[in-house]
């Protein structure tokens, strides 16, 4: 990738301007910019002078274009929205944007430039073939952009290593970093997010680059403040967030490539996997081993053992002998069932496995250049790979879900699809990566080369996967697990970050990794809690488990080779602890699953780092230790051995600590954090709505406890929004919204419940409202009425009433 930072000018040749496009002509191409809306713009180069025509199964959605006015000033154009300023030098060929108060970013030093490169130029490993296909695939685009220097640059997606990018290069391309597992010093990996948010002081701003070619950032690592973006593929193509805050770049982000799907309120329960809970027997046992323990439990995942033989939409008969059995038993004690999938499908012709046989026969197969299908290894040893980016190959794989379904299987774990491919059986030595050829054609008339298409291998399965769920199942929302994805991949699936290892290291990565994952506009993700590799113990366990309550996805997952990671594989004190984090969990569903419709509605992520919710707050920006849950909770967890307290960096405002419930004060803050203790604090101003512990979302939620926090202004607004928890309906206003409110008195403060709307009405249940006061008040009138019916909690430091919630307004008015 070693690019000259400085490419000649390119001047402006000529320019036409249409409603919401600026289409430019320069000697080296093309430039052309879309106004895709107001805060969104999209900036082609292509040095062939032709642009690429969309792709059927392109990330990118069409969005109603937005106006735009073009005008010569400063020996520049000058490109308008409302919300944004493309300004395009007429002598350099440089663009640079800003803000409608002036402030500029994301300023080219260079224009852009192109040359051919070759394999080995690129940190494409293991390819089989040689060289790079011919044409297209070997003319790289570079452009380098001005790093400003209090500028921050996150997001980039599945990563290892520090929050903020500054100081590495990253590459897009999808792989599994199988055994021993990926570490700090790995580059890409099983998920490909070409996209950054730069933040600094005030202004936050994105860039997402739309190639899902092999493609590379350089943020300021080979050239000091020089961030480079580079693609295969002879085109460039970005589009630029106006932000101006993180939150509104990753709504923009999410507008274009689509909001995250919304979970069922099951699936954002606790699961239990491991590589394999293998026999009917197997899976009834840890079943009851957590109904026995009162331990909540709403999902087991049944790993690859399931399979006769590896093949995948089949059982083997002889360790389950009637999977509908062994599900029906599990849906009967609240817990549902998912089954791993994966892409590769045993090369099995002519005999009884009709998958294989129907495959070749509907053409859905990957096939070589020379028309030879094309065999890679995996699990079920020689195997073929569907063409997800043909439409018909998606509705056919979408369709073998279907046996699957009928006996009851709730849900499904796409794994291997990066794809992952060996050379020989996996039970052979030396066995190694074999990446698929680079020149296999994908799509239904063949259009694109592997190269082009391979990081949209996952994202298509999942998306395949989510489709086939939906029309066999039209009542129920479908619920995929992806281990690759692509930008987008959110509209289909939730994602784990695959083989992680039973370190402290790996629990401390989980925090930036998952935090950059969300503000890439993929929300619903987690890691193997406990460690996938290696053996796992009970420290590292009890402090993975309690900050696992907080990851949108709670898993716990290992290694068929690592000891058990069932919450009692660790005797009784970390059973405790392990069943109390689980039990938090379940107390936060009502909050969790609001924040989870405002993550379908504008891509705010659950789990996000500090600068997401303080931008202003410069000194937090570099903070990836603690994490925003939604904007409520602040969690602080210890990730080292035999650390009791720690230090917390305090983001303005009021703060409260959870468990003890009362104020945290000023100063610098060293909390106590005893195992299954993680300092955990709530934002003043929140009205933070929790239920009661149950042993699976099965269990009807029959009270609601709404928490005040009140800031010291006494003001403070949340909406709870709920539904069915299952279904499509609430689209059609099957929805319950209540908006709570905090609001100042003449003496004292009021909590105002507004009457409930929408159409869904939740089951019966008692509301009761705890009030973090400094003192007690003298008293508490409910609805105008004075009440007798509420009691002061000296040693929390809090006044509770409870009533029945009818769905109608209330006040609370306390004085204090
Ligand atoms: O080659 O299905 O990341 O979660 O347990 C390993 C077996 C394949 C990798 C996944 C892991 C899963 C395992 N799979």
């Amino acid at each position: 990738m070693d690019e000259p930072v400085f490419a000649n000018p390119s001047p402006v040749l000529s320019w036409v301007n249409e409603a919401s496009a600026c289409v430019t002509r320069h000697e080296t191409g093309l430039m052309r910019l879309d106004a895709v809306a107001a805060d969104i713009l999209r900036i082609r180069f292509s040095p062939s002078g032709r642009l690429t025509p969309p792709r059927p199964w392109s990330p990118v959605l069409d969005l109603p274009p937005a106006g735009l006015a073009v005008s010569e000033l400063d020996g520049a154009l000058q490109i308008s929205t409302e919300r944004l300023t493309a300004s395009l030098d007429l002598d350099s060929g440089t663009l640079a944007f800003s803000t409608p108060d002036g402030r500029r970013f994301g300023e080219d030093l260079s224009p852009p430039t192109w040359r051919e490169v070759l394999l080995e130029d690129t940190r494409l490993e293991h390819m089989p073939e040689p060289e790079l296909p011919e044409g297209e695939a070997r003319i790289g685009v570079f452009l380098n952009k001005r790093m400003a220097p209090d500028e921050g640059y996150f997001g980039f997606g599945q990563r290892t290593g520090r929050l903020d990018r500054r100081h590495r290069r990253l590459t897009n391309w999808t792989v599994d970093r199988a055994s021993p597992g990926h570490g700090r010093g790995d580059d890409n990996l099983y998920q490909a997010h070409p996209m950054l948010m730069a933040v600094q002081p005030g202004l936050a701003w994105g860039l997402f680059l739309n190639s899902t070619w092999y493609s590379a950032f350089d943020v300021g690592g080979e050239y000091e403040d020089v961030l480079t973006v580079f693609t295969l593929g002879g085109e460039l193509d970005y589009f630029i967030f106006a932000g101006p805050t993180p939150a509104e770049v990753v709504e923009q982000l999410t507008r274009l490539t689509g909001r995250p799907m919304l979970p069922p309120l099951w699936a954002l329960g606790y699961h239990q996997s491991r590589w394999s809970y293998g026999s009917d027997s197997d899976v009834r046992a840890i079943a009851q081993g957590f109904r026995q323990r009162w331990i909540p439990l709403d999902a087991i995942h049944l790993d690859i053992d399931y399979m006769d033989g590896y093949r995948v939409f089949t059982w083997d008969r002889e360790r389950f002998p009637d999977p509908a059995a062994t599900i029906a038993a599990l849906h009967a004690d609240g817990i549902r069932a998912v089954t791993i999938v994966d892409p590769g499908v045993k090369q099995d012709l002519g005999g009884d496995y009709a998958v294989a046989d129907a495959g070749v026969e509907g053409g859905y197969f990957l096939r070589r250049p020379d028309g030879e299908l094309f065999t890679g290894w995996v699990w079920p040893d020689a195997s073929l790979f569907p063409d997800f980016c043909s439409a018909k190959t998606r509705h056919w794989w979408g369709d073998q879900h279907d046996p699957l379904l009928g006996i009851g299987v709730d849900a499904i774990w796409c794994d291997m699809n990066e794809p992952s491919i060996v050379d020989r059986p996996f039970r052979e030595r030396g066995v190694c990566e074999y990446p698929m050829p680079l020149s296999v054609r994908h799509g239904d008339e063949g259009e694109a080369l592997h190269a082009e298409t391979h990081n949209l291998y996952g994202h298509l399965m999942a998306r395949a996967t989510w489709e086939g769920l939906e029309r066999h199942r039209p009542e129920r929302r479908p619920w995929v697990l992806t281990r690759s994805g692509y930008v987008g991949t959110q509209r289909w699936a939730a994602s784990w970050m695959g083989d992680n290892n039973a370190w402290w290291e790996h629990l401390e990565m989980s925090l930036p990794q998952l935090a950059s994952m969300g503000l890439c506009g993929s929300p619903h993700v987690g890691v193997d809690i406990g460690g996938f590799y290696q053996h796992s113990f009970g420290e590292l366990y009890a402090r993975w488990i309690e900050v696992g309550a907080f990851y949108p996805f709670m898993r716990a997952h290992t290694h068929c080779d690592s000891r058990a990671q069932e919450p009692w594989s660790f005797g009784p004190e970390v059973e405790t602890l392990a069943r109390v984090a689980i039990e938090w969990r379940y107390r936060l569903l009502p909050y969790l699953y609001t924040l989870a419709h405002r993550a379908h509605r504008t891509g705010e992520p659950l789990f996000r780092p500090l600068l997401f919710d303080f931008p202003e707050a410069g000194h937090l920006h570099q903070i990836q230790d603690q994490i925003m849950i939604g904007p409520q909770l602040m969690i602080a967890p210890v990730c080292a051995p035999g650390v009791r307290r720690r230090l917390v960096e305090r983001p303005p405002g009021t703060w409260y600590d959870l468990r003890a419930g009362v104020r945290v004060g000023e100063g610098p803050l060293i909390a106590e954090a005893p195992l299954g203790g993680m300092p955990i604090f709530v934002r003043g101003g929140s009205i933070l709505t929790l239920g009661h512990v149950r042993q699976s979302t099965a269990e009807p939620l029959t009270e609601l406890t709404l928490e005040v926090y009140p800031d010291d202004e006494s003001v403070g607004h949340w909406t709870l929004i709920e539904d069915d928890g299952e279904s499509f309906e609430y689209q059609d206003g099957m929805i319950a919204e209540t908006d709570m409110s905090i609001a100042a008195l003449s003496q004292g403060a009021e909590l105002i419940l507004a009457a409930r709307r929408g159409e869904h009405r939740p089951p019966p249940r008692a509301l009761v409202v705890r009030l973090h006061l400094p003192d007690p008040p003298a008293g508490l009138i409910l609805d105008g009425v004075a009440t007798e019916d509420w009691h002061w909690d000296e040693p929390l430091k809090a006044a509770e009433l409870r009533f029945a919630d009818d769905g109608g307004e209330h006040r609370v008015a306390p004085w204090y």
